[in-house]
């Protein structure tokens, strides 16, 4: 549905490297609307629950290691989870098409720019964990008629 909301946050690399413009205007270039966003250095508890699919990893504590501010967003549109996943590109950037975000901007694993989430339930879950409810905001936007027919 045209409702459907996706967790996307800019990685502290994506920050760093001044990709945050970039992120957002490909969700909005595609015509998702913005409905929350904050800058937010995340403590390793957050992240901890943000990743708790991967408490198993070998990697699991280089993914909860806090090195630095993201920026937290969620977009609303037409399939937000499904789109807004390859919008984002494969986890690994070097399997990522160009013209994903990954697959533009990013190499390695560890440094791959972006989260997107991957599935609506878990979508939900992730909206849940960065935002409160007054956080996410609901508005029209005046291009809805001309991105939706
Ligand atoms: P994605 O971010 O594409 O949803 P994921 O949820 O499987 O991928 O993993 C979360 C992050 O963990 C991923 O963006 C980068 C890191 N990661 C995943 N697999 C990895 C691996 N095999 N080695 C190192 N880092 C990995
Ligand atoms: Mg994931």
């Amino acid at each position: 549905s045209t409702t459907e909301q996706t967790f996307i946050a800019i990685k502290p690399d994506g920050v760093q490297r001044g990709l945050v413009g970039t992120v957002i205007s490909r969700f909005e270039n595609r015509g998702f609307k913005l409905v929350a966003i904050k800058l937010v250095t995340p403590s390793k508890e957050h992240l901890e629950k943000h990743y708790a699919d991967l408490s198993s990893k070998p990697f699991f504590p280089k993914l909860i290691t806090c090195n630095g501010p993201i920026v937290a967003t969620v977009w609303e549109g037409l399939d937000a989870v499904k789109t807004g996943r390859s919008i984002v590109g494969a986890t690994n950037p070097l399997a990522s098409t160009p013209g994903t975000i990954r697959g533009d901007y990013a190499l390695s694993m560890g440094r791959n720019v972006i989260h997107g989430s991957d599935s609506v339930e878990n979508a939900k879950a992730e909206i849940e964990n960065w935002f409160t409810a007054e956080e996410i905001i609901s508005w029209k936007s005046h291009s809805e008629d001309w991105v939706y027919e």
